[in-house]
This record gives structure tokens, C-alpha cells and sequence, in this order.
């Protein structure tokens, strides 16, 4: 097949997701074109039947708004009319899907729309009550729609009154990246020998809640020696260093910083800690499990269907700290508990979320939309 895929090319769970899923097609001998306003961060070395096509910026000098969803659509027609396309596979209703359906409105080529709604795009944008509509109309108007979780799908028909078949696809991983040993990274780099570590990985916005995983962080750390590595970078970075102090565990905490494989310091960790409000799936969670690291965290709209509560790791309220912190502190003083808490993440990403698992029914979805009639 010949297979468009348009999505955000940062470090983030849909963007990461859309990538690694075109690598996988295109490893199967699919033609995967990539349209997005830059590379995305996995694909920078050449890849055999991978292409990317950037989105020209419109630098007008009468429009004083930068028009990338014009910008978006006309390269979506371009790849489209060039490349005899069958299936556009938007990740993200708007603007992604939008454009798609612009594109196919204003192109004479029938090709097919495929939208996976990763979350954000519907439970924190969808709320936008302006955005509504266009939201409700690129999904409507969508040969298939994917969602990452039962509970994504239960959600946007009922936020969005939709009558149409949401497709439940979850996240995937591929096993042999996110493993538990043969990290390049040293322990002795994040922390003392003594020291056990506990991470947090996010783009640090509020819906993270990485205050949260400083307060629950700063409550176990009275009970055992633990140093919290915070991974990533974003807005709430300030107020957490600002809570630091008033916590008074500056010297237990390391900023990371943006990590882009974070593949090598995962297993590092000895727990992952996840507070946050909003997850339709929760990526870190995955990868902490195919690395064999127990996980605590919030138990928040997908997140149970990625953890098993007392198996791979613990769930909580996202803001019940003192819970937080007993189940860290249980999981950092035994050592036989983390271990099997990390073997059983580990078989349970193989059995249920492996790549190989997940990605033909992308394949198969794609297949479906082109049987079906315009
Ligand atoms: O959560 C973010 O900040 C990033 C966002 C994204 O668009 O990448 O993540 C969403 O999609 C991921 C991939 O499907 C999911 O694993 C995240 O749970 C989801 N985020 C939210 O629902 C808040």
C-alpha cells in the first residue's frame, strides 16, 4: 500500500507513536510518505520505503497568522496527486484530519482518511467549545477512526454524540528497543550507589501532574534513600524547581532534561512514578513495563487498561500522596516484589502490546477503508 501518515514530529507519545507504526509499515514493504512541518526525531538516517515531505511554512506578507493548515493541506495534496496514495492516516482530529478532508475535497484522487485520536486531541482540545465542531466533523467524516484505549472510544462518542464505529488500537512497543539490560547510560550518572531511583518522564505540562510526583516523591523519600530523575522538559518546569525548595528535596532531585532515547535510562529506574490527571493510554507506562520497572501511578481514564493493579505496578487517585508514597516505598525496600512487579510488565507488553501484535490491525483498518465505498 501506499500509505500517507501526518503528524507532530516532536518527542510525545502521538508522535512517537505515528513514527514508530511507519517504520514497522514500511519494514513490511508498505510506501510510507511522512508529512510533517519537520523531520520526526526517529527518522533522521534513511530508511527503505520511508519518505518525508516537509510543509512549505506560507510566509505572506499580508497574512500576519501563519497558515499552516493551509500550508499542511497543500502538501497533503501534493504527496496525494504524486504518489498514488491509498490511505492518509491522520494522528489527531485537528488539524491533522481537518486538513486530510480538505485535501480529498479539493484533490480529484479518492483516496481514503484513517484518524487515530490520540487524547489530547479530544478530551483537552475537544473541550474547546469553538474547536467543536471542526473536531465532530473530521472524525464524523473519517473513513475509519482509531482510538488508543476503550476508554478514548467510550468517551469521544459520548463528548462528541457520534454514531460510527471507533476502533480500539492500543499503543505498541517494540521489545527489543525497551529491554531491561545493556544500557549504555551508567547508574552511577543518575545516582548514588546507595540511592535508589525513581523517575518521571513527561513534557512537564500540568495534565502530567509533576508536582504531584514531587509530593508523593518527597513523602517516601522520609522513608528511603531515593534520588527522583525527571525526564523531559516543558512549561511546569519553573514551578517544580520552586516546589523543590519548599519541599526541601533539592538535593534529592536530577533534571534530566529532554532525553530522546530514552530507551537507555528507563531501566535504570526502580520505579516510574506517574501521577497524571489525563492519559488516554500513557506511552511512559508501557515502556517503563518492557523494561522491566515496576510503575505507580494515577488510575486515570486508559491507564487501567495498561496496568494491572498489583501486578505490573499500583494505581492510585493522582493526588492521594500519601498512597503514592506507601506503594514507592513498598516497591523500593523489596526487592523480590519489584523484580516479579517488572517481570510481569515485561510479559504482559510482550503479550498485549508488542508491535507485532498491533500493527497489521492498522494494516487491517487501512485494508477495511479501502473495500469500502466512497
Ligand atoms: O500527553 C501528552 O502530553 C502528549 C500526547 C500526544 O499527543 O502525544 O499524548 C497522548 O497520546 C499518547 C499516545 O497515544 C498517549 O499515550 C497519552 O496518554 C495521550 N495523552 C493524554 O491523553 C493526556
Amino acid at each position: 500500500m501506499n500509505i500517507a501518515i501526518v503528524c507532530y514530529p516532536t518527542i510525545g507519545g502521538s508522535g512517537l507513536i505515528a513514527t514508530e507504526l511507519g517504520i514497522g509499515l514500511a519494514e513490511l514493504g508498505h510506501n510510507v510518505h511522512f508529512i510533517s512541518y519537520s523531520t520526526p526525531f526517529k527518522l533522521s538516517s534513511y530508511r527503505e520505503n520511508i519518505s518525508f515531505h516537509s510543509v512549505d511554512p506560507i510566509n505572506y506578507p499580508l497574512f500576519n497568522q501563519s497558515l499552516y493548515t493551509f500550508a499542511l493541506t497543500a502538501k497533503i495534496i501534493e504527496v496525494v496527486n504524486d504518489y498514488e496514495i491509498d490511505v492518509v492516516h491522520a494522528h489527531y482530529s485537528i488539524p491533522h484530519s481537518l486538513c486530510a478532508h480538505l485535501a480529498r475535497e479539493i484533490s480529484d484522487k479518492c483516496f481514503k482518511i484513517v484518524t487515530t485520536l490520540h487524547g489530547t486531541d479530544v478530551t483537552i482540545v475537544g473541550q474547546d467549545k469553538p474547536l467543536y465542531p471542526i473536531n465532530k466533523y473530521g472524525i464524523e467524516k473519517s473513513d475509519h477512526v482509531t482510538t488508543v484505549s476503550q476508554f478514548q472510544k467510550d468517551y469521544t462518542l459520548q463528548e462528541f454524540n457520534i454514531d460510527k464505529t471507533v476502533h480500539v488500537i492500543y499503543n505498541f512497543i517494540d521489545t527489543e528497543v525497551f529491554k531491561p539490560s545493556e544500557t549504555h547510560c551508567r547508574r552511577s550518572s543518575l545516582a548514588a550507589d546507595d540511592e535508589k531511583i525513581v523517575m518521571h518522564v513527561s513534557n512537564f505540562r500540568d495534565v502530567k501532574n509533576p508536582i504531584g510526583a514531587l509530593k508523593s516523591f518527597a513523602e517516601a523519600s522520609k522513608q528511603v534513600k531515593a534520588r527522583l530523575v525527571l525526564v523531559g522538559d516543558g512549561p511546569e518546569l519553573l514551578k517544580i524547581k520552586i516546589h523543590c525548595r519548599e519541599l526541601d528535596i533539592c538535593d534529592k532531585v536530577k533534571y534530566m532534561g529532554k532525553v530522546d532515547n530514552v530507551e537507555s535510562i528507563l531501566p535504570l529506574a526502580d520505579c516510574v512514578l506517574q501521577p497524571s490527571h489525563r492519559e488516554s493510554f500513557g506511552m511512559v507506562l508501557l515502556e517503563s513495563m518492557a523494561c522491566e520497572v515496576p510503575t505507580i501511578s494515577s488510575n486515570v481514564d486508559g491507564i487501567p487498561e495498561v496496568i494491572v493493579h498489583g501486578e505490573t505496578g499500583y494505581m492510585e487517585e493522582p493526588d492521594d500522596h500519601e498512597a503514592m508514597a506507601a506503594h514507592i516505598v513498598t516497591v523500593l525496600t523489596d526487592p523480590e516484589l519489584n523484580a516479579r512487579l517488572g517481570q510481569n510488565g515485561r510479559q504482559r507488553a510482550i503479550d498485549v502490546f508488542h508491535k507485532d501484535i498491533i500493527i497489521p490491525q492498522y494494516l487491517r483498518c487501512y485494508q477495511s477503508a479501502c473495500d469500502s465505498q466512497l
